[in-house]
């Protein structure tokens, strides 16, 4: 088993329900299993500033799915949520990304792990800090190291995402 994190983003038709169902479905993944889901958090949208805030959360996952084959699950998820995206970092139904895979280092045409962008994404790092506070990354680094653990201006919402 390879524990996996799971970035959960939305800020159209009703982002909460989006990221809740989401996260019930992450349960009911094959060959995995639903290890922790952080709090839900609402965030300032990075990029244009004309779209509504987003709700995020991450989730942790036990899976013996290969990268490529999980992130088929994540996408026929999107998918089944009726994933709009209407322009480049703009609004979103609903965006699940592969923030890590155990500590592997992938690069491919389909995805690269660590995600890009996740030590920047303070909306990626505050949840992730909740469920895995003492996570590093492959590079060695501690999360709590990084600047975006500090971003005060996330608002936490006191309900959990779901009941594991
Ligand atoms: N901004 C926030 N706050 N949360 C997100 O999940 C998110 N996702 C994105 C872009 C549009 C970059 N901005 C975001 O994909």
């Amino acid at each position: 088993m390879i524990r996996c994190y799971i970035g959960l983003g939305s800020n159209l038709d009703n982002p909460r329900q989006q990221v809740i169902n989401a996260c019930l479905a992450l349960k009911q993944l094959p060959q995995s299993r639903l290890i922790a889901a952080s709090s839900l958090y609402s965030s300032k949208p990075v990029g244009p500033q004309d779209q509504p805030d987003f709700i995020n959360a991450v989730a942790a996952i036990d899976t013996t799915l290969a990268p490529e084959a999980l992130l088929d699950q994540l996408q026929a998820q999107e998918q089944r949520q009726g994933r709009v995206r209407r322009r480049h970092w703009g609004e979103r139904t609903i965006d699940l990304d592969l923030l890590l895979y155990g500590e592997h280092c992938i690069l491919t045409e389909r995805l690269t792990v660590p995600h890009k962008e996740l030590t920047k994404r303070s909306f990626v790092v505050v949840p992730l800090l909740e469920i895995a506070p003492a996570l590093s990354l492959p590079n060695g680094r501690k999360i709590y190291e990084l600047d975006a653990a500090e971003d005060q201006s996330l608002i936490r919402l006191s309900s959990p995402v779901i009941d594991l």
